[in-house]
Protein backbone atom coordinates (compact mmCIF):
# COMPACT_ATOMS: atom_id res chain seq x y z
CA UNK A 1 0.00 0.00 0.00
CA UNK A 2 2.70 2.46 0.68
CA UNK A 3 5.19 3.64 -1.79
CA UNK A 4 7.77 4.84 0.39
CA UNK A 5 9.78 2.73 2.52
CA UNK A 6 8.03 3.59 6.36
CA UNK A 7 11.62 4.86 7.56
CA UNK A 8 11.81 7.89 5.20
CA UNK A 9 8.16 8.63 5.78
CA UNK A 10 8.60 11.46 8.83
CA UNK A 11 4.62 11.12 9.41
CA UNK A 12 5.26 7.43 10.37
CA UNK A 13 7.49 8.40 13.35
CA UNK A 14 10.39 6.66 14.65
CA UNK A 15 10.69 3.51 13.35
CA UNK A 16 12.58 0.30 14.75
CA UNK A 17 14.24 -2.21 12.85
CA UNK A 18 12.11 -5.78 12.92
CA UNK A 19 14.84 -7.32 15.10
CA UNK A 20 14.70 -4.66 17.90
CA UNK A 21 14.17 -6.14 20.94
CA UNK A 22 11.12 -4.68 23.09
CA UNK A 23 11.80 -4.86 26.83
CA UNK A 24 10.16 -4.67 30.45
CA UNK A 25 12.57 -5.13 33.43
CA UNK A 26 12.28 -5.57 36.81
CA UNK A 27 14.68 -6.71 39.94
CA UNK A 28 13.99 -9.85 42.22
CA UNK A 29 14.22 -7.89 46.04
CA UNK A 30 11.36 -5.04 44.04
CA UNK A 31 9.13 -7.54 42.76
CA UNK A 32 9.02 -10.53 44.55
CA UNK A 33 8.41 -11.12 48.00
CA UNK A 34 8.00 -14.21 49.80
CA UNK A 35 11.55 -13.06 51.48
CA UNK A 36 11.53 -15.88 54.29
CA UNK A 37 10.20 -19.22 52.02
CA UNK A 38 11.84 -22.07 50.39
CA UNK A 39 14.86 -21.47 52.37
CA UNK A 40 15.71 -17.90 50.87
CA UNK A 41 17.50 -15.91 53.85
CA UNK A 42 18.36 -12.23 54.31
CA UNK A 43 19.92 -10.24 52.11
CA UNK A 44 21.93 -6.49 52.96
CA UNK A 45 18.20 -5.79 51.34
CA UNK A 46 16.59 -7.28 54.06
CA UNK A 47 18.36 -5.91 56.94
CA UNK A 48 18.68 -2.60 55.21
CA UNK A 49 14.86 -2.13 55.51
CA UNK A 50 13.80 -3.54 58.65
CA UNK A 51 16.30 -1.40 59.90
CA UNK A 52 14.45 1.96 61.42
CA UNK A 53 14.85 4.95 59.70
CA UNK A 54 16.71 3.69 56.48
CA UNK A 55 13.54 3.27 54.13
CA UNK A 56 10.41 5.73 53.72
CA UNK A 57 7.97 4.60 55.81
CA UNK A 58 9.60 2.04 57.44
CA UNK A 59 9.06 -0.65 53.89
CA UNK A 60 10.37 -3.72 53.44
CA UNK A 61 10.25 -6.06 50.24
CA UNK A 62 8.53 -8.97 52.41
CA UNK A 63 5.54 -9.10 50.28
CA UNK A 64 6.27 -6.52 47.68
CA UNK A 65 4.27 -6.96 44.35
CA UNK A 66 4.49 -11.07 45.74
CA UNK A 67 5.88 -11.64 41.93
CA UNK A 68 7.15 -15.56 43.76
CA UNK A 69 3.43 -16.40 44.12
CA UNK A 70 1.86 -14.64 40.76
CA UNK A 71 4.74 -15.13 38.29
CA UNK A 72 2.33 -17.11 35.96
CA UNK A 73 -0.03 -14.27 35.48
CA UNK A 74 2.75 -11.60 35.42
CA UNK A 75 3.86 -13.21 32.63
CA UNK A 76 0.38 -13.74 30.86
CA UNK A 77 0.13 -9.84 31.36
CA UNK A 78 3.62 -9.60 29.71
CA UNK A 79 2.36 -11.43 27.10
CA UNK A 80 -0.44 -9.36 26.82
CA UNK A 81 1.45 -6.44 26.07
CA UNK A 82 3.46 -7.94 23.31
CA UNK A 83 6.93 -7.90 24.85
CA UNK A 84 9.39 -9.89 23.31
CA UNK A 85 12.25 -9.78 25.79
CA UNK A 86 11.78 -9.86 29.77
CA UNK A 87 14.54 -8.31 32.02
CA UNK A 88 14.75 -9.83 35.95
CA UNK A 89 17.41 -10.89 38.31
CA UNK A 90 18.00 -13.71 40.57
CA UNK A 91 17.70 -13.80 43.83
CA UNK A 92 21.52 -14.89 45.70
CA UNK A 93 20.06 -15.48 48.39
CA UNK A 94 17.05 -17.36 47.41
CA UNK A 95 19.05 -20.42 45.14
CA UNK A 96 22.01 -20.03 47.15
CA UNK A 97 21.32 -19.28 50.94
CA UNK A 98 23.90 -17.37 53.55
CA UNK A 99 25.91 -17.20 49.89
CA UNK A 100 28.22 -20.15 50.37
CA UNK A 101 27.87 -23.79 49.55
CA UNK A 102 25.21 -25.84 47.79
CA UNK A 103 22.49 -24.52 45.65
CA UNK A 104 18.48 -24.49 46.87
CA UNK A 105 16.66 -26.57 44.47
CA UNK A 106 13.87 -24.71 44.96
CA UNK A 107 15.27 -21.45 44.47
CA UNK A 108 16.77 -22.54 41.19
CA UNK A 109 13.33 -24.26 40.55
CA UNK A 110 11.47 -20.55 40.38
CA UNK A 111 13.58 -19.17 38.33
CA UNK A 112 13.77 -22.01 35.86
CA UNK A 113 9.94 -22.16 35.77
CA UNK A 114 9.94 -18.50 35.11
CA UNK A 115 12.40 -18.86 31.94
CA UNK A 116 9.98 -21.39 30.92
CA UNK A 117 7.25 -19.56 31.48
CA UNK A 118 8.99 -16.86 29.05
CA UNK A 119 9.84 -19.22 26.09
CA UNK A 120 6.11 -20.58 26.19
CA UNK A 121 4.87 -17.14 25.52
CA UNK A 122 7.73 -16.57 23.72
CA UNK A 123 9.17 -13.53 25.55
CA UNK A 124 12.65 -13.94 25.56
CA UNK A 125 14.08 -14.13 29.17
CA UNK A 126 17.12 -11.59 30.09
CA UNK A 127 18.85 -12.35 33.28
CA UNK A 128 20.42 -10.48 35.61
CA UNK A 129 22.54 -12.13 38.14
CA UNK A 130 23.26 -9.48 41.01
CA UNK A 131 20.88 -6.51 41.53
CA UNK A 132 21.74 -5.79 44.74
CA UNK A 133 20.59 -8.20 47.45
CA UNK A 134 24.23 -9.60 48.46
CA UNK A 135 23.74 -12.62 51.48
CA UNK A 136 23.70 -10.68 54.44
CA UNK A 137 26.22 -13.24 55.59
CA UNK A 138 28.76 -12.06 53.05
CA UNK A 139 27.77 -8.72 54.14
CA UNK A 140 29.21 -9.95 57.60
CA UNK A 141 32.54 -11.40 56.41
CA UNK A 142 33.09 -7.35 55.00
CA UNK A 143 30.94 -7.49 52.30
CA UNK A 144 31.99 -6.01 48.86
CA UNK A 145 35.18 -4.30 50.11
CA UNK A 146 36.28 -7.67 50.56
CA UNK A 147 38.04 -9.45 47.67
CA UNK A 148 36.55 -13.23 48.67
CA UNK A 149 33.27 -11.00 48.32
CA UNK A 150 34.35 -11.63 44.46
CA UNK A 151 35.33 -15.54 44.64
CA UNK A 152 31.59 -16.00 46.45
CA UNK A 153 29.73 -13.86 43.37
CA UNK A 154 31.71 -16.26 40.71
CA UNK A 155 30.77 -19.33 42.78
CA UNK A 156 26.68 -18.15 42.54
CA UNK A 157 27.13 -17.30 39.31
CA UNK A 158 28.38 -20.91 38.22
CA UNK A 159 24.97 -22.54 40.31
CA UNK A 160 22.82 -19.88 37.90
CA UNK A 161 24.72 -21.08 34.81
CA UNK A 162 24.23 -24.53 35.50
CA UNK A 163 20.70 -24.50 36.40
CA UNK A 164 19.34 -21.86 33.23
CA UNK A 165 22.17 -22.17 30.62
CA UNK A 166 20.08 -24.52 28.23
CA UNK A 167 17.08 -21.52 28.22
CA UNK A 168 18.36 -18.66 29.05
CA UNK A 169 19.90 -16.60 26.07
CA UNK A 170 20.86 -13.13 27.55
CA UNK A 171 23.07 -13.06 30.24
CA UNK A 172 24.16 -9.63 32.70
CA UNK A 173 26.25 -10.38 35.57
CA UNK A 174 26.12 -7.15 37.45
CA UNK A 175 23.31 -4.12 37.61
CA UNK A 176 24.75 -1.16 38.01
CA UNK A 177 27.74 -1.80 40.12
CA UNK A 178 27.82 2.05 40.70
CA UNK A 179 25.01 2.17 42.88
CA UNK A 180 25.98 -1.12 44.73
CA UNK A 181 29.61 0.55 45.91
CA UNK A 182 28.93 3.99 45.84
CA UNK A 183 25.04 4.25 47.38
CA UNK A 184 25.75 1.62 49.55
CA UNK A 185 29.23 1.69 51.03
CA UNK A 186 30.18 5.61 50.58
CA UNK A 187 26.92 7.44 50.94
CA UNK A 188 25.04 4.60 52.87
CA UNK A 189 21.77 5.57 51.14
CA UNK A 190 21.60 2.05 50.02
CA UNK A 191 22.33 -1.35 51.90
CA UNK A 192 24.56 -1.73 53.38
CA UNK A 193 24.41 1.68 54.38
CA UNK A 194 28.24 2.23 55.11
CA UNK A 195 29.74 5.51 54.92
CA UNK A 196 33.46 4.60 54.34
CA UNK A 197 34.71 6.38 51.02
CA UNK A 198 38.13 4.34 50.80
CA UNK A 199 35.73 1.07 51.03
CA UNK A 200 33.48 2.35 48.59
CA UNK A 201 36.52 2.06 46.28
CA UNK A 202 37.49 -1.85 46.70
CA UNK A 203 34.19 -2.15 46.33
CA UNK A 204 33.93 -0.67 42.99
CA UNK A 205 37.02 -2.63 41.94
CA UNK A 206 35.69 -6.25 43.72
CA UNK A 207 32.62 -6.01 41.75
CA UNK A 208 34.72 -5.20 38.77
CA UNK A 209 36.85 -8.57 39.44
CA UNK A 210 33.28 -10.86 39.92
CA UNK A 211 32.09 -9.32 37.03
CA UNK A 212 34.85 -10.42 35.39
CA UNK A 213 35.31 -13.86 37.00
CA UNK A 214 31.61 -14.91 36.76
CA UNK A 215 31.76 -13.50 32.55
CA UNK A 216 34.59 -16.36 32.89
CA UNK A 217 32.43 -19.05 34.45
CA UNK A 218 29.49 -17.97 32.05
CA UNK A 219 31.56 -18.66 28.75
CA UNK A 220 33.11 -22.15 30.41
CA UNK A 221 29.09 -23.16 31.45
CA UNK A 222 26.75 -21.74 28.77
CA UNK A 223 26.40 -22.15 24.77
CA UNK A 224 28.47 -20.55 23.08
CA UNK A 225 25.92 -18.78 21.40
CA UNK A 226 24.68 -17.30 24.73
CA UNK A 227 25.03 -13.33 24.98
CA UNK A 228 27.00 -11.63 28.01
CA UNK A 229 26.59 -8.42 29.42
CA UNK A 230 27.10 -6.25 32.08
CA UNK A 231 24.70 -3.06 33.03
CA UNK A 232 25.50 0.30 34.00
CA UNK A 233 23.79 3.39 34.97
CA UNK A 234 26.39 5.90 33.19
CA UNK A 235 25.94 9.27 33.98
CA UNK A 236 25.17 11.92 31.35
CA UNK A 237 27.65 14.04 32.97
CA UNK A 238 27.52 18.09 31.68
CA UNK A 239 30.12 21.14 33.09
CA UNK A 240 27.98 23.76 34.29
CA UNK A 241 29.90 26.26 31.70
CA UNK A 242 33.16 25.47 29.84
CA UNK A 243 35.18 27.34 32.65
CA UNK A 244 38.40 24.94 33.15
CA UNK A 245 36.99 24.74 36.58
CA UNK A 246 33.81 23.23 35.74
CA UNK A 247 35.10 21.24 33.14
CA UNK A 248 37.27 19.65 35.68
CA UNK A 249 34.61 18.80 38.05
CA UNK A 250 33.04 17.08 34.99
CA UNK A 251 35.68 15.23 34.27
CA UNK A 252 36.00 13.40 37.89
CA UNK A 253 32.22 12.62 37.84
CA UNK A 254 32.46 10.82 34.76
CA UNK A 255 35.56 9.25 36.09
CA UNK A 256 33.81 7.74 39.33
CA UNK A 257 30.42 7.11 37.90
CA UNK A 258 31.83 5.88 34.02
CA UNK A 259 35.11 5.64 33.26
CA UNK A 260 36.14 3.54 36.70
CA UNK A 261 33.79 0.63 34.77
CA UNK A 262 34.43 1.37 31.23
CA UNK A 263 37.63 1.70 31.48
CA UNK A 264 38.54 -1.55 33.43
CA UNK A 265 35.81 -3.34 31.51
CA UNK A 266 36.40 -2.60 27.93
CA UNK A 267 40.26 -1.35 28.43
CA UNK A 268 41.81 -3.69 30.87
CA UNK A 269 43.24 -0.58 32.88
CA UNK A 270 41.94 1.88 35.96
CA UNK A 271 42.04 5.68 34.62
CA UNK A 272 45.30 7.62 35.74
CA UNK A 273 42.98 10.57 36.49
CA UNK A 274 40.91 8.42 38.92
CA UNK A 275 44.13 7.08 40.61
CA UNK A 276 45.72 10.34 41.54
CA UNK A 277 41.92 11.91 42.34
CA UNK A 278 41.72 9.44 44.68
CA UNK A 279 45.38 8.79 45.94
CA UNK A 280 44.80 10.33 50.12
CA UNK A 281 41.85 8.10 50.38
CA UNK A 282 43.59 4.67 49.25
CA UNK A 283 46.64 3.60 46.81
CA UNK A 284 44.75 0.78 45.02
CA UNK A 285 46.91 -1.19 46.21
CA UNK A 286 43.78 -3.98 46.42
CA UNK A 287 44.35 -4.37 42.36
CA UNK A 288 46.35 -7.61 42.15
CA UNK A 289 48.50 -8.65 38.62
CA UNK A 290 45.61 -10.59 36.94
CA UNK A 291 42.94 -8.52 37.78
CA UNK A 292 42.59 -6.62 34.79
CA UNK A 293 43.00 -9.25 32.70
CA UNK A 294 40.03 -10.92 34.22
CA UNK A 295 38.08 -8.01 34.32
CA UNK A 296 38.37 -7.19 30.50
CA UNK A 297 37.32 -10.32 29.62
CA UNK A 298 35.35 -10.38 26.32
CA UNK A 299 31.55 -8.96 26.34
CA UNK A 300 28.98 -9.54 23.68
CA UNK A 301 27.11 -6.51 24.53
CA UNK A 302 26.79 -3.46 27.20
CA UNK A 303 23.38 -2.39 29.34
CA UNK A 304 22.77 1.21 30.01
CA UNK A 305 20.33 2.30 32.68
CA UNK A 306 19.45 6.27 31.78
CA UNK A 307 16.86 8.35 33.52
CA UNK A 308 18.44 11.45 33.50
CA UNK A 309 21.83 13.74 33.11
CA UNK A 310 23.89 14.92 36.00
CA UNK A 311 25.00 19.08 35.61
CA UNK A 312 28.14 20.08 37.93
CA UNK A 313 30.14 22.90 38.64
CA UNK A 314 33.51 23.55 40.52
CA UNK A 315 32.57 23.78 44.12
CA UNK A 316 31.98 21.89 47.41
CA UNK A 317 29.43 19.25 48.32
CA UNK A 318 28.34 17.92 51.78
CA UNK A 319 29.22 14.55 53.01
CA UNK A 320 28.21 11.38 53.17
CA UNK A 321 28.23 11.20 49.09
CA UNK A 322 28.62 8.74 46.51
CA UNK A 323 31.58 10.61 45.34
CA UNK A 324 34.80 9.46 46.70
CA UNK A 325 37.26 12.32 47.21
CA UNK A 326 35.24 15.11 45.20
CA UNK A 327 33.54 16.57 48.08
CA UNK A 328 36.22 19.73 47.85
CA UNK A 329 36.22 20.29 43.80
CA UNK A 330 32.53 19.51 42.84
CA UNK A 331 28.64 21.00 43.02
CA UNK A 332 25.59 19.02 41.78
CA UNK A 333 23.40 21.83 40.15
CA UNK A 334 19.49 21.10 39.52
CA UNK A 335 19.19 20.66 34.90
CA UNK A 336 16.46 22.23 34.50
CA UNK A 337 13.26 21.04 32.92
CA UNK A 338 10.43 19.37 33.82
CA UNK A 339 10.17 16.77 37.04
CA UNK A 340 8.73 13.55 37.56
CA UNK A 341 8.14 12.55 41.19
CA UNK A 342 11.62 11.07 42.00
CA UNK A 343 12.51 15.35 41.30
CA UNK A 344 14.66 14.13 38.68
CA UNK A 345 14.74 16.28 35.64
CA UNK A 346 13.31 14.83 32.32
CA UNK A 347 16.11 15.27 29.44
CA UNK A 348 16.03 12.62 26.86
CA UNK A 349 19.06 14.61 25.86
CA UNK A 350 21.11 12.83 28.45
CA UNK A 351 20.30 9.66 26.45
CA UNK A 352 21.48 10.62 23.01
CA UNK A 353 24.88 11.33 24.84
CA UNK A 354 25.28 8.37 26.36
CA UNK A 355 24.89 6.18 23.11
CA UNK A 356 26.78 8.48 20.45
CA UNK A 357 29.24 8.49 23.22
CA UNK A 358 29.61 4.85 23.60
CA UNK A 359 29.33 4.78 19.68
CA UNK A 360 32.25 6.19 19.85
CA UNK A 361 34.11 4.79 22.09
CA UNK A 362 32.97 1.45 21.92
CA UNK A 363 32.03 1.06 18.35
CA UNK A 364 32.34 -2.86 18.60
CA UNK A 365 29.84 -2.98 21.32
CA UNK A 366 26.29 -3.63 20.44
CA UNK A 367 24.22 -1.28 23.52
CA UNK A 368 20.85 -2.63 24.92
CA UNK A 369 19.02 0.11 27.18
CA UNK A 370 18.58 -2.16 29.81
CA UNK A 371 16.55 0.36 32.11
CA UNK A 372 14.68 3.83 31.46
CA UNK A 373 11.30 5.09 32.63
CA UNK A 374 10.01 7.47 35.13
CA UNK A 375 7.77 7.66 38.28
CA UNK A 376 4.57 9.53 39.08
CA UNK A 377 1.98 9.91 41.33
CA UNK A 378 -0.37 7.52 39.82
CA UNK A 379 -3.58 6.65 41.15
CA UNK A 380 -6.69 4.03 39.33
CA UNK A 381 -9.22 6.46 39.06
CA UNK A 382 -13.20 5.53 39.50
CA UNK A 383 -13.30 4.36 35.95
CA UNK A 384 -10.61 1.66 36.74
CA UNK A 385 -8.41 3.35 34.80
CA UNK A 386 -4.86 4.88 35.64
CA UNK A 387 -3.94 8.37 33.35
CA UNK A 388 -0.36 9.25 33.11
CA UNK A 389 0.13 10.89 30.21
CA UNK A 390 3.29 12.37 31.72
CA UNK A 391 5.22 8.98 31.50
CA UNK A 392 3.90 8.47 28.03
CA UNK A 393 5.63 11.99 27.23
CA UNK A 394 8.65 10.54 28.82
CA UNK A 395 8.70 7.37 27.23
CA UNK A 396 8.14 8.90 23.69
CA UNK A 397 10.99 11.34 24.05
CA UNK A 398 13.39 8.78 25.50
CA UNK A 399 12.33 6.24 22.77
CA UNK A 400 12.84 9.45 19.86
CA UNK A 401 16.17 10.12 21.39
CA UNK A 402 17.28 6.41 21.23
CA UNK A 403 16.18 6.35 17.65
CA UNK A 404 18.21 9.42 16.55
CA UNK A 405 20.75 7.96 18.32
CA UNK A 406 20.41 4.81 15.92
CA UNK A 407 20.39 6.89 12.92
CA UNK A 408 23.83 8.99 14.09
CA UNK A 409 25.11 5.39 14.20
CA UNK A 410 24.62 4.00 17.69
CA UNK A 411 24.34 0.00 17.23
CA UNK A 412 21.16 -0.24 19.92
CA UNK A 413 19.59 -3.33 19.88
CA UNK A 414 16.43 -3.20 22.39
CA UNK A 415 15.45 -1.33 25.06
CA UNK A 416 13.63 -2.30 28.49
CA UNK A 417 11.58 0.06 30.14
CA UNK A 418 11.90 0.47 34.28
CA UNK A 419 9.50 -0.80 35.30
CA UNK A 420 7.02 -3.49 34.48
CA UNK A 421 5.49 -3.46 37.57
CA UNK A 422 5.14 -0.98 40.39
CA UNK A 423 7.26 -1.94 42.98
CA UNK A 424 9.69 -1.52 46.26
CA UNK A 425 11.77 1.77 44.99
CA UNK A 426 14.91 1.12 47.77
CA UNK A 427 15.37 3.95 49.81
CA UNK A 428 11.97 5.19 48.73
CA UNK A 429 9.41 2.26 49.69
CA UNK A 430 6.66 2.13 47.82
CA UNK A 431 5.66 5.70 47.45
CA UNK A 432 7.37 5.81 44.19
CA UNK A 433 5.52 3.96 40.99
CA UNK A 434 8.09 3.52 38.27
CA UNK A 435 5.31 0.36 36.75
CA UNK A 436 3.65 0.80 33.56
CA UNK A 437 1.47 -1.48 35.52
CA UNK A 438 0.06 0.02 38.49
CA UNK A 439 -0.13 -2.65 41.70
CA UNK A 440 -3.05 -1.77 44.34
CA UNK A 441 -0.24 -3.98 47.02
CA UNK A 442 -3.04 -4.30 49.59
CA UNK A 443 -4.84 -6.65 46.61
CA UNK A 444 -2.01 -7.12 44.54
CA UNK A 445 -4.57 -6.25 41.36
CA UNK A 446 -2.77 -5.25 38.33
CA UNK A 447 -4.17 -2.57 36.52
CA UNK A 448 -2.32 -1.59 33.43
CA UNK A 449 -1.91 2.19 33.33
CA UNK A 450 -2.34 4.04 29.79
CA UNK A 451 1.07 4.03 29.29
CA UNK A 452 1.45 0.34 29.07
CA UNK A 453 -1.17 0.42 26.36
CA UNK A 454 0.99 3.09 24.37
CA UNK A 455 3.80 1.01 25.07
CA UNK A 456 2.29 -2.18 23.42
CA UNK A 457 1.26 0.32 20.40
CA UNK A 458 4.39 0.70 20.15
CA UNK A 459 5.75 -2.32 20.48
CA UNK A 460 3.13 -4.17 17.88
CA UNK A 461 3.84 -1.27 15.19
CA UNK A 462 7.60 -1.42 15.76
CA UNK A 463 7.95 2.13 15.97
CA UNK A 464 7.00 5.57 17.77
CA UNK A 465 4.21 6.82 16.47
CA UNK A 466 4.40 11.28 15.54
CA UNK A 467 2.18 12.77 18.65
C1 LIG B 1 18.36 0.58 39.04
C2 LIG B 1 17.48 0.29 39.42
C3 LIG B 1 16.09 0.13 39.68
C4 LIG B 1 15.45 1.36 40.19
C5 LIG B 1 15.29 2.37 39.10
C6 LIG B 1 14.59 3.62 39.55
O1 LIG B 1 18.94 -0.44 38.49
O2 LIG B 1 18.65 1.73 39.36
O3 LIG B 1 17.73 -0.91 38.79
O4 LIG B 1 16.13 -0.92 40.59
O5 LIG B 1 14.23 1.02 40.72
O6 LIG B 1 16.54 2.76 38.64
O7 LIG B 1 15.33 4.25 40.54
Amino acid sequence: MTTTAPHTTPAAGAIFPPAFRWGAATAAYQIEGAANEDGRTPSIWDTFSRTPGKVRNGDTGDIAADHYHRMRDDVALMASLGLTDYRFSVSWPRVQPTGRGPASQKGLDFYRALADELLFRGIRPVLTLYHWDLPQELEDAGGWPERDTAYRFAEYAELVAGALGDRVQTWTTLNEPWCAAFLGYADGVHAPGRTEPAAALRAAHHLNLGHGLAVGVLRDTIPTSAEVSLTLNLAAVRPLTNSPADVDAARRIDALANRVFLDPVFHGRYPEDLLADTADLTDWAFVQDEDLRVISRPLDSLGINYYSPTVVAAGSHPLPSPWPAAQDHVRFVPAPGPRTAMDWPVDAGGLYELLTRLRDELPDTPVLVTENGAAYDDYVDPSGAVHDPERITYLREHLEAVHRAMEAGADVRGYFLWSLLDNFEWAYGYGKRFGMVHVDYASQRRTPKDSALWYAQVVASGGVPRE
